[in-house]
């Protein structure tokens, strides 16, 4: 058994099934972009897509108490689990499962918010994560097609229909999902 296999026996584990099941969609996901666009570090891909919502059923006391614990950016506290499973996740990866690669850790942090510089990596997670095969929105062809045409296209879709959707919602907006929209659709083309 390898890296990759045993720590689907773990997240098997950890996680519900219906988390459980999206991981691993995300990981084909990413794995597709991954040969799309020639990235040949594919089991960093797969850790970095299996890993990034392993923080995501953690109770919003337990994010509390790392943030303070490990004194984070305090500013999170005023937000709520769509931050903290990215950002406190990361952590949480590091401490309980000991994977130190900063360049998955990173595309855990970004893939919720994305960021205005964004990696490889972090972009192949940022729109698995979006147009898994379970995902069923409006558009979600299109973006999919748009994605596999152009890695940053994808991502620019993605960020224009999610500030959308939280508009309507009139839901907080995290800065960082602001920053990521200028740097990628509004100061863009
Ligand atoms: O964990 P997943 O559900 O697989 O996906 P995700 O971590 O990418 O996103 C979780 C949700 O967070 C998704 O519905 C979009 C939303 N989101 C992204 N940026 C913001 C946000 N929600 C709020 N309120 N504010 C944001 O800035
Ligand atoms: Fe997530
Ligand atoms: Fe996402
Ligand atoms: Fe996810």
């Amino acid at each position: 058994a390898g890296t990759r296999d045993e720590l689907v026996t773990i997240l098997a584990d950890t996680l519900s099934e219906f988390r459980f099941q999206h991981i691993l969609r995300v990981e084909a996901k990413a794995l597709e972009l991954a040969d799309h666009f020639a990235i040949t570090d594919l089991e960093k891909v797969s850790v970095a897509a299996l890993v990034h919502d392993y923080a995501k059923e953690r109770s919003d006391d337990e994010f509390k108490t790392i943030i303070v614990r490990k004194h984070l950016d305090q500013d999170m506290l005023n937000w709520g689990n769509y931050v903290w499973h990215g950002f406190v996740g990361a952590e949480m990866i590091h401490d309980e499962l000991a994977i130190t690669d900063e360049d998955i850790l990173n595309a855990v942090r970004r893939h919720t918010t994305g960021a205005p510089y964004m990696t490889i990596y972090d972009k192949l997670i940022f729109m698995a994560d979006y147009i898994e095969d379970g995902r069923d929105f409006p558009g979600v062809d299109d973006c999919r097609a748009t994605t596999f045409a152009d890695l940053d296209a994808g991502v620019a879709w993605q960020l224009k229909h999610t500030l959308n959707y939280l508009l309507t919602k009139q839901t907080p907006i995290h800065p960082k999902t602001v920053l990521t929209y200028n740097a990628f659709v509004a100061n863009n083309k």
